[in-house]
Formats: structure tokens, sequence, C-alpha cells
């Protein structure tokens, strides 16, 4: 893995953790930090030794959003050629479970980026917001379609057409956020979940978040027919054997992630 200018990356046992780092632009998300995350995860999926990636900002900012300096001068043509943003679903398509552990503003490809994971931890200072509408512009990292997803329409038409800013609670209550903590917490208890998450068997977390993902892309038949035939093949497992014979003879399992 190269070095990278905009994150911090190190791993702790089996879980990956990478942190942005752009102090200077409150983790404002550039064509670099874009680059360099989906090289980091594509780099960690790849990894038989990591079964769960952290990704996480400062405490003031998970991210403020994609950089408004570096978008500032592109006219249409520019952005259209170039295929602007299109470098995000390269992290969509990292198949190990991925976590957001957010402190402070997660704005605009910001909030994005957290819901590009599979699960939000946040902290009580979390703020998540769309505030496209304030620059004249709309989301362009999924914004549209995730946040509707996780909250609902009327919520989230709300959020998007005021570009109002969001709290933890709220964001809790409204079902954005999985859990909620103070801010000297939150990462140890990412991280926490990530090692819970990265011991069990690799196919299986890796099989359930390709079906969770699938209720979001397909109507309900076609995603309970794609979990069913998943459900099917990891019967194929040693894992499976091995869960299910730990389980009878009262044992912790021992997984081989095969
Ligand atoms: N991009 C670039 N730089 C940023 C960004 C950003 N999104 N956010 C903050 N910064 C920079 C500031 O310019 C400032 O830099 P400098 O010190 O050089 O002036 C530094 O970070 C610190 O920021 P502030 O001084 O503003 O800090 P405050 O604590 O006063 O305010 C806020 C914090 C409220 C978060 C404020 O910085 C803010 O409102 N930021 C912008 C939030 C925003 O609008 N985000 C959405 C961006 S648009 C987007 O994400 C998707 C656009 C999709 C368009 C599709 C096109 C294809």
């Amino acid at each position: 893995l190269n070095q990278a200018e905009t994150l911090l990356i190190e791993t702790r046992g089996r879980v990956a953790l990478i942190t942005l780092n752009r102090p200077g632009a409150l983790n404002a998300l550039n064509r670099q930090a874009m680059q360099e995350l989906a090289e980091a995860t594509r780099h960690f999926d790849r990894d038989p030794n990591i079964g769960c990636i952290v990704i996480t900002g400062s405490e003031k900012a998970f991210a403020a959003g994609a950089d408004i300096k570096e978008m500032q001068h592109q006219s249409f043509m520019d952005v259209y050629l170039a295929d602007w943003f299109s470098g995000w679903e390269e992290l969509t398509r990292t198949r190990k479970p991925m976590i957001a552990a957010v402190s402070g503003y997660a704005l605009g490809g910001g909030c994005e980026l957290a819901m590009m994971c599979d699960i939000i931890y946040a902290s009580e200072t979390a703020k998540f917001g769309q505030p496209e509408i304030k620059l004249g512009v709309i989301p362009g990292m999924g914004g549209t379609q995730r946040l509707t997803l996780a909250i609902g329409k009327s919520k989230a038409m709300e959020m998007f057409l005021t570009g109002r800013v969001m709290d933890a609670a709220e964001a809790e209550r409204s079902g954005l956020v999985a859990k909620v903590f103070p801010v000297d917490r939150l990462l140890e208890e990412a991280l926490k979940t990530a090692e819970t998450i990265a011991a069990m068997s690799m196919p299986a977390t890796m099989m359930m978040k390709e079906a969770v993902n699938r209720s979001f892309e397909v109507c309900l038949a076609e995603g309970i027919r794609f979990e069913r035939r998943a459900f099917h093949s990891i019967f194929a497992t040693q894992d499976k054997a091995e869960g299910m014979s730990a389980f009878v003879e009262k044992r912790t399992p021992n997984f081989s992630n095969s």
C-alpha cells in the first residue's frame, strides 16, 4: 500500500483503521482523498488478515464535504468528461464490512461517505447534513438516494431543501446512525464492534453485507430470492460446519474463514 497524504492508515489485529487527515480543510474530500481512500479500502478488501474496516475523521470533523475550492471553477464539461465523483463507486464495491465513526461535521460528501459505510456510529457532537442547496447544487455522491432510504422521504426532503443540520440524537432516532457515544469513547467502541465483526466467519460477513445491500437495489421478491440462494451457498463453508458444531458442543467456534 502506497503512502497516503490525506489519510492515516493503521491495522489493529484484524481491523483496519483509516483516519481522514486534512485538518486544514476539515477533512474536505478532494480527488486525492477519494483516490487514496479507494486504494486503501481496495487493499484491505483483498487482505485475508483484515475482517473489518473503520473509517473515521477528527473530533471536529468527520468530513465537511466535497472540496468546494476544488469544485469552484469546474464547468459542466469538466465534471461530465472527468465523470467527477465516479471514483467513489469503487469504495461502495468493498465487500468487507465498513464502519464510519463520526464525530463533528459530516456534511455533504462527508455525510455521503458515512452512508457508503455499512454501520454509522456517532459521537454526541456529530452533525449530519446535506447543505449543497446552499451552494446552489445538489449532492453528487449518492446522498439523495442513501439518505432518503435511511430516514424516509419527508425528513430527507426537508433536510435537502433547507440544508439544515441534524444532531446525533436526531440521527439515531431517524435510523441514520446505529449508536451514539460520548466523544472520548467513539473510536474505542467502533473498534470494539469492528473486532467483533472481524472475528466472525469472513465469508458469512461478506455474504451478509451483499444480501443486505440487495435490499436497496432490487424489489423485495428478488432480494428474498437472492438471500435464499446466498443462504444455501453458505452451507458449503467449513465455518458453517464449525459454527453449528460449536453451538451443539457448547464451545466457542474457531472460524477458519473458509
Ligand atoms: N471544502 C473545502 N474547504 C473547506 C470545506 C469544504 N467542503 N469545509 C471547510 N473548509 C475549509 C474552510 O474553507 C477553512 O479553510 P481556510 O482556513 O483556508 O479558510 C477551513 O476548512 C476551516 O473551515 P471554517 O473556517 O469554515 O470552520 P468553521 O468551524 O467556522 O465552520 C463548517 C465549519 C460549518 C463545517 C463550514 O466549514 C462549512 O460550512 N463548510 C462547508 C460545508 C458544505 O457546504 N459542505 C458541502 C460541500 S458540497 C458537497 O459535498 C457535494 C457537492 C456535490 C456537487 C456535485 C458536483 C458534481
